[in-house]
């Protein structure tokens, strides 16, 4: 096992991961046990108040938002791991670029340096899982859906700087009659009812790879943590989350259209509403809204108190969100806190002083730029993707 230098952020967390269960693929240990081994394979410390763990991936609990600024501290941002997370050495790492839509069919290698030596390009864009969300087809709607029971918490925003993956086709040489770039990861590959489907890949059509994708080795101003993909991740801002392929190895570029089971078999909708092989795959991600406040959270009567959450959309900037505080009987606007800015989100208040005693609902509805708004009813898919109704959160007034 590589030792992380004391240069890689999360040097003590493993240093503590090593001292303790559960245990990271990546890092071998031989504690042993089966309660060692089913935790998940996270390297940073997962402390209860700011996540809770679902398998092997940890959901941002959206109170723990509350005392954040408009960016998510690295040791709060979800972490979505098909497998667990590898502990890499950036020495030892390269970025290999190949296949068919490569001038000459040549692969090309970029080490480390070499893309921090490329100029670099800094944006503020929100990851979000697809599935962020489904558990309220169930709860909500009454609907049976597969996958994580996220509730509103698999989704971060974050300054991610790095090298326009553009630029590293550039230049790779790329072939003109390219379609399809397809980044995959380093970490384990994927088995899913006994069945290996290999490292997690996903294509991304060649004209969104040259627009805005970042292949990024810092976020927040820090090298990348481990758990986000150190030393180097595609970020696809707005996109499904899936897009946004961590621990980098290599780049397939193609002039045939390219296909993973991250775009035929999940991350597309099936369902009723959908034609029997699928939607297209999935791009960008839709509206949605939270408050900042535990479910089931307790408030007390005639006392004033602002009520915080934020906003966010794939598709526009959030220009608009309205409030109930009964269930969606009446609604009144938010004030928003923030410029609406595209791939991002925005915080939102707004007071109330609750008179009467008892439970109640709150709901929050955002509309975007693009006139994309939050329906009562989201439209049913077998794997529950991207929920956007208005989520009804509980809440108690003592
Ligand atoms: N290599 C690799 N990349 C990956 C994944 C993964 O399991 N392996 N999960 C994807 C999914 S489904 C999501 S939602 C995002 C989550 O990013 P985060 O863990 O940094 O929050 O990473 C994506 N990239
Ligand atoms: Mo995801």
């Amino acid at each position: 096992m590589p030792i992380p230098s004391s240069r890689t952020p999360a040097r003590r967390s493993v240093l503590k991961l090593l001292a303790s269960a559960p245990v990271a693929a990546a890092v071998p240990l031989a504690t042993g046990g089966p309660a060692a081994a089913a935790g998940p394979g996270i390297v940073k410390p997962l402390p209860p108040g700011l996540f809770t763990v679902r398998g092997t991936n940890a959901e941002t609990d959206f109170a723990a938002f509350r005392d954040t600024g408009l960016l998510t501290p690295a040791d709060r941002f979800f972490v979505r791991n098909h497998t667990s997370t590898p502990v890499l050495s950036e020495t030892d790492w390269k970025l290999t670029l190949w296949g068919s839509g490569l001038i000459g069919s040549r692969a090309v290698e970029f080490r480390y340096g070499d893309l921090r030596s490329m100029p670099s390009v800094t944006r503020t864009a929100f990851i979000e899982c697809a599935g962020n969300g489904r558990s309220f087809y169930a709860s909500q709607q009454g609907e049976t859906v597969t996958g994580t029971s996220w509730t509103l918490g698999a989704v971060g925003t974050a300054r991610w700087r790095g090298v326009r993956l553009a630029e590293v086709l550039r230049r790779a040489g790329v072939a003109s009659d390219t379609v399809d770039v397809m980044p995959r990861g380093l970490d384990d590959p994927h088995v899913s009812g006994g069945v290996s489907l290999g490292r997690v890949r996903r294509p991304i059509p060649l004209a969104k790879a040259l627009d805005d994708v970042i292949l990024a080795y810092e976020m927040n101003g820090e090298p990348l943590p481990y758990d986000h993909g150190f030393p180097v991740r595609v970020v696809v801002p707005a996109w499904v989350g899936i897009a946004s392929v961590k621990w980098v190895g290599d780049i397939e570029v193609s002039t045939t259209p390219l296909h993973s089971p991250w775009n035929t078999g999940t991350y597309r909708l099936f369902g009723d509403a959908y034609p029997p092989g699928g939607s297209a795959p999935l791009t960008r991600q839709t509206v949605k809204s939270a408050f900042e406040l535990p479910f089931q959270g307790r408030l007390a009567a005639g006392r004033t108190r602002l009520l915080t959450g934020r906003s966010w959309s794939g598709a526009a900037p959030v220009s608009r969100v309205e409030i109930s505080t009964d269930g969606g009987e009446r609604w009144r606007p938010a004030v928003l806190r923030d410029a609406p800015r595209r791939d991002g989100w925005v915080r939102w208040a707004a007071p109330w002083q609750p008179r009467r005693t008892g439970d109640t609902v709150l709901m929050a509805r955002a509309t975007d730029a693009a006139g994309n708004t939050q329906p009562a009813r989201s439209v049913h898919n077998t794997q529950g993707y991207l929920f956007d109704a208005a989520v009804r959160h509980p809440v108690t007034v003592l």
